[in-house]
């Protein structure tokens, strides 16, 4: 399809968990091809794999091996090339990557990238992980195994916010300053012959380069070692991340700043966010596929990051993934930071962050009122039908919600259960079934996007006041008193602002009249649409690469979101018809920060 004509082209690789993605575009945002390697598939015996991980349940430790993440790339390339693919067309390539997981580089393994050549064989051949690796396998995203990182990274901060404050989220297993750190105390000698340490993202790119280049900024914001105010890292945390934290690593035989400088040295610097290029492609893949020597590479970020790279989003629009879980990314120019969800770094916009909030109980909790339904009316199994028509019935929030946690709650922390409250006599009254259990069905789409509006509102920048918000507010306040969430205060602002435009994406999204009933709840300002974006942070890789090109080609920033607005295909966009019922809904947000103060927790 690209072989005939002469045109530009820009790849986004995606080195996700269980495949290795290349995406082509050209200069007009135009998706072109895709293709891949699925690590199972083809390298699942040789690696005894499954799902691309290895998985130790007793230690919760999940890992994965990063020769076969070598071995993935000449493979892809290689079949590219197979179907004669015209590499010497790609002027650039950047991508996205599962985030946190790291790689440890040893000093052979930093010299061996420097001396790729074709003649030498696979990367794989050339860099062998017992000589250029210190660890052969990087930690997932979906470890569990550092518990005990957790604890003292959140009680040196002072507390599981603090550390949001300073590094944009709490403390998570999977974090790269505790999986480290995690290193570096059981593998001492392993930690201290590693060399440099980098991201998945920033090892795809160093690879490419044939050199080590930095980790990139937007993705450091997931190490909980950043300090994403003061742009760079924290010595506490460092000295954490190292194990020669003073007040919990005890042994004095420690030089503390030959350590905080050897990590500072380990992972290297990070520099700020920018469109220039990290460099070339390095001569083996010129050589060996055909890319002309100029290919510049641009830095790759991580998966959630550059799924917003893919579509126009601007200043206060959001995302919602509604998948298994349900995941809600936002831009904004407001760090806000709270125990609850993530902020990071906007990956090509300097003054803007990335609010991201991941709930658990997304669709399967959706599907199990579904069944409950079909069974009550011997409906088809699986079947949407019924749940849609009794959603579709509901007109108007009528003063009753429920909180369904089939399993136990990231946001709000809380534990499996389920919750049903009446708003009665101007009070909350629990009651453990409806009069009829089909309310079931519009009461946990209300709750779950009552609770994202909860928790967007203080990323969100308010378009200066009006007089009707300061009156629901002041109405809100009088009725439930002051409305905390996750422990902090929300004020008029927090409370009162809208979104600006509202994308759905994901397995639900399917369904425009879950779509419709959370548009009508959320209350964006400038509409809400339903787009099919299959290869989403792949495509947000392809298009940071031509974005980058098209800033050095001219020499000065283009802002990003104007840039994919010129070209976006607004085609692929369906605008979602619904009734804003925005004002309405105030009184569930009152109900629903007033139920969460009583669920269990662990
Ligand atoms: P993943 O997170 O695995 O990528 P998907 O984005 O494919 O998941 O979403 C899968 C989910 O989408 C399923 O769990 C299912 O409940 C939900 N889903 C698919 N179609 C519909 C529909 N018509 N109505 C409601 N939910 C749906
Ligand atoms: C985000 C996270 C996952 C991985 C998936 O914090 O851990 O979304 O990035 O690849």
């Amino acid at each position: 399809m690209t072989a005939n004509s002469g045109q530009d082209l820009f790849l986004g690789l995606d080195l996700s968990t269980q495949q290795l993605k290349v995406i082509v575009t050209d200069s007009s945002l135009k998706h072109l091809e895709t293709f891949n390697v699925e690590f199972d598939q083809q390298f699942g015996e040789k690696y005894s794999i499954k799902k691309g991980v290895l998985s130790d349940d007793k230690s919760g430790e999940i890992v994965s091996p990063v020769n076969m993440w070598l071995e993935s790339i000449d493979f892809v390339f290689s079949e590219m090339k197979r179907k004669k693919f015209p590499f010497d067309r790609v002027c650039g390539i950047s991508g996205s990557c599962q985030q946190h997981g790291s790689v440890y580089w040893s000093k052979d393994g930093v010299s061996n990238l420097t001396k790729l050549n074709v003649k030498s064989g696979e990367l794989v051949d050339q860099l062998t992980s017992n000589e250029s690796f210190t660890f052969p396998n990087s930690p997932n995203w979906q470890d569990h195994s550092t518990g005990k990182e957790i604890e003292v990274f959140e009680s040196i901060a002072g507390d599981s916010g603090k550390l949001a404050e300073l590094t944009g989220s709490r403390a998570h297993y999977r974090f790269t300053g505790l999986q480290i750190r995690k290193l570096a105390i059981n593998q001492r000698s392993k930690y201290q012959e590693t060399e440099r340490i980098s991201l998945v993202s920033s090892f795809l790119a160093s690879v490419l380069l044939g050199k080590l280049t930095e980790i990139e900024q937007a993705d450091a914001c997931g190490m909980n070692i950043y300090d994403i105010s003061k742009q760079e890292y924290n010595e506490e945390m460092l000295a954490l991340t190292a194990g020669v934290h003073p007040k919990v690593d005890k042994d004095h035989s420690i030089d503390y700043d030959k350590e905080i400088e050897s990590i500072k040295k380990k992972l290297g610097e990070i520099k700020p966010i920018t469109y220039k290029s990290n460099g070339e492609i390095c001569q083996y893949f010129v050589d060996k596929y055909g890319f002309k020597s100029n290919t510049k590479i641009y830095s790759f970020t991580g998966d959630n990051l550059a799924t917003i790279l893919s579509l126009p989003l601007a200043e206060n629009d959001i995302l919602v993934s509604l998948g298994t879980s349900t995941t809600v990314l936002l831009v904004t120019k407001n760090y806000c930071p709270s125990s609850q969800y993530h902020l990071f770094k906007h990956p090509t916009m300097p003054e803007h962050y990335m609010g991201m909030i991941c709930y658990c109980n997304g669709s399967l909790a959706r599907e199990k009122v579904r069944d409950q339904v079909n069974e009550k009316y011997g409906e088809k199994d699986g079947d949407w039908k019924k749940f849609d028509e009794i959603l579709n019935q509901s007109t108007h929030f009528d003063n009753q919600l429920g909180i369904y946690f089939p399993l136990g709650e990231i946001v709000p922390n809380a534990s499996a259960q389920i919750k049903r409250s009446k708003w009665e006599n101007d009070k909350l009254v629990d009651v453990t079934k409806w009069e009829n259990s089909d309310s079931d069905v519009t009461s946990i789409i209300e709750s779950q996007t009552l609770s994202c509006r909860l928790r967007l509102g203080p990323m969100l920048e308010v378009d200066g006041k009006s007089s009707k918000a300061h009156d629901l507010y002041n109405s809100l306040v009088e009725k439930f008193g002051d409305i905390y969430t996750d422990g902090k205060k929300q004020n008029e602002s927090s409370l009162t602002a809208r979104p600006k435009k509202v994308y759905f994406v994901g397995g639900a999204s399917n369904n425009m009249n879950i779509v419709k009933k959370m548009s009508s709840i959320l209350g964006s300002t400038e509409g809400n649409y339903r787009v099919e974006i299959p290869n989403a942070c792949a495509l947000g890789g392809a298009f940071k690469a031509s974005w980058g090109y098209a800033c050095e080609t001219k020499n000065d920033w283009i802002d990003y979101n104007e840039y994919i607005s010129d070209q976006f295909d607004y085609k692929s966009l369906e605008e979602v018809d619904t009734t804003d019922r925005w004002e309405e809904y105030f009184q569930g947000i009152g109900m629903l920060a007033e139920m969460e103060k009583s669920l269990k927790k662990d």
